[in-house]
Formats: structure tokens, sequence, C-alpha cells
């Protein structure tokens, strides 16, 4: 199979202020390096604006919009909009929003720009709670996971809910395409953003993201991490176009789950029966996107 060359240019500078091992900053370092420099990025209320654009820095080499934590894909469609009104046809509009901002507050916008078929990219990095204002759980987080307000005490074992499926709620808006990434695999990363070059209509990456302070773990870890998530099946790969589900890592046999769980903090309290109600969870999600690919 032909490699991907990874282009060399960046549009991310090497100054900004995320934390060590931080996987948000490779989330926008590709996404950039794939899209090239057309691209205007909109960011609401996350981690990213704090990481890009302590006043009167910027951390980007494309112009920034700053909007409210609700209105990521209103703000798409509104310079979208106001791109083809000055017939700037070659600008990539990007809304880049956490979980919380996607997931959660930010679902009735991007519902709006998915339905009304904006011509954009919208990334949602998911670091799998609030991380910018002290580790509050999202829809996002994953069921047994420690945050600030699913504390691990007498009365509660982490997060008693799961993970929202955010591609199946994009997915039912029947988008042009969507995709889930991680950090850990630039080139299938990479691929994954190039091809959105290549259609037009809202274009979704859900794009797995590690956050060291978050997660509790060492921030050199990031990428072994990463690529557990992906390993276990806990994040699998796949794609999304013209409704057709294309699974883009399979493994031969996953590695279990506990391995991914056992890496992280804020996992360290599950008992074995938790990890194994956890495991089958992750393989009765597995068999369900085998079940999607197979219907075509
Ligand atoms: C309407 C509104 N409510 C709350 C906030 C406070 N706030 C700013 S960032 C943030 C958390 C963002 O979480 P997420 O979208 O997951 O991104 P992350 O911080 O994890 O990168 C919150 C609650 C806000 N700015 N605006």
């Amino acid at each position: 199979m032909a490699r991907l060359t990874i282009p060399a240019e960046e549009y991310m500078r090497s100054g900004h202020s995320a934390c060590p091992g931080c996987a948000a900053t490779l989330v926008m370092r590709y996404v950039l390096k794939g899209l090239g420099p057309n691209a205007i990025v909109t960011l609401p209320a996350c981690c990213w604006t704090v990481i890009g654009t302590p006043f009167p820095t910027t951390a980007l080499n494309v112009p920034i919009l700053d909007c409210a934590f609700e209105a990521t894909g209103a703000s798409v469609s509104g310079l979208r909009a106001a791109a083809d009104a000055l017939g700037l046809a070659d600008v990539i509009v990007v809304g880049f929003a956490g979980d919380g901002g996607t997931a959660d507050i930010g679902l009735q916008a991007l519902s709006g720009m998915l339905e009304r078929g904006t011509d954009a990219l919208y990334v949602m990095y998911d670091n799998e709670a609030y991380m910018n204002t002290g580790v509050q759980r999202s829809g996002a987080t994953p069921l047994g996971a420690w945050t600030t307000t699913t504390p691990v005490d007498a009365t509660s074992r982490g997060k008693g809910e799961g993970k929202k499926d955010v591609m199946a709620i994009v997915a039912a808006h029947r988008p042009a395409y969507a995709a889930t990434v991680n950090v850990a695999f630039p080139e299938d990363f990479l691929k994954r953003v190039e091809k959105t070059k290549t259609i037009r209509g809202p274009k979704f990456l859900h794009a797995f993201s590690p956050c060291p302070p978050g997660w509790r773990y060492p921030p050199e870890k990031t990428i072994a991490i990463g690529r557990l998530a992906t390993d276990t099946n806990s994040f699998p790969l796949y794609e999304i176009e013209g409704g057709k589900y294309r699974i883009t890592r399979k493994l031969g046999r996953a590695r279990p789950v506990a391995e991914y769980l056992k890496a992280q903090g804020r996992f360290s309290h599950l008992t074995d029966a938790e990890i194994a109600a956890i495991q089958s969870e992750v393989d009765g999600r597995w068999a369900r996107l085998l079940a999607l690919e197979t219907l075509g």
C-alpha cells in the first residue's frame, strides 16, 4: 500500500500554552497540516482557546475566530456564508471544539450546520471531559471514569453513565463524510483529513485526544494510551462516506480493555467485575460496528 507523505509545512507554531503531553495540540497540528494555508479556524471556549490565543499572541499561522461555547456549528455556517459572499471559494472553514462544546452544549449548533449542509469541516477533539474548567464530566466521558463531578467515594464509582455516541448522532444527519481519528496514528489521521478536502458538504472528524492531567497518567504516555484505546477497540477507527461504514484500522485480535484502563489513574478504582462489564460493552459496540460495515 502506498504510504502517505506527511506534509512538512507547519501551521501551528511551536510556542503555545498547552500542558505537556496534550494530544489536542497534535490534533490541531495534523488537521492544519492536512488542510494547508487556506484554513480559517473557529474555536469556542475550551482548552484550545487557552492553548492558542492568550492575548495578544496566537499559536496558529491561520486566522482564528473565537466564538461562544455553544456556537461552533453556527459560527462555521456563518464563516462559510461570508467567504462565499466575498468570492473566497478556496477558504476551508474549520470548527474546532472539545467534547463538551460538541456533544453537550454545542450539539444543537452542530446539528444545524450538518442539516443545512454547510461545506466545512467540524473537528471534535475528545478529551472526554470539560478539561479547561477542571475535569468535569461531559456526555463523552466514559463509564466508570473519575472526574471532579463523578468522584470515587462511598457513594460514587466514577461516571455512572456510558459515553454518548456522537458519531451515531452525526451519522443520523447523513453528512457528506465522518471519521474517527487518533493522534497515535498520524498517517491514518492525515489520510482522513486529506480526504475531507475532496468532498463538498459537511464533514466531521471525531479526534481521540488523551489528556495527562485529566486522565491521570504521565505526559510521555499520551501516544501509548492513544494506541491502546484503538488496539483494545475502545476507540475504533472508521469512516462513514455516503452512509457507508468502513473500518480503517482492523486488528486480528484486540487487546484486553483492562490494559487501556489500568494505564490511567481515572480508572484505577475499577474492580475486575467493573472492568469485565466495560469489556462486554466495548465488545458489543465493536460487533455493532462490524455489522454496520457489513451492511455497506
Ligand atoms: C455558556 C458557557 N458556559 C460555561 C462556560 C465555561 N467553560 C469554558 S470552557 C468550558 C469547558 C469546555 O470543555 P470542552 O468543550 O470539553 O473542552 P476542553 O476544555 O476539554 O478542551 C466551560 C464549562 C462558558 N465559557 N460558556
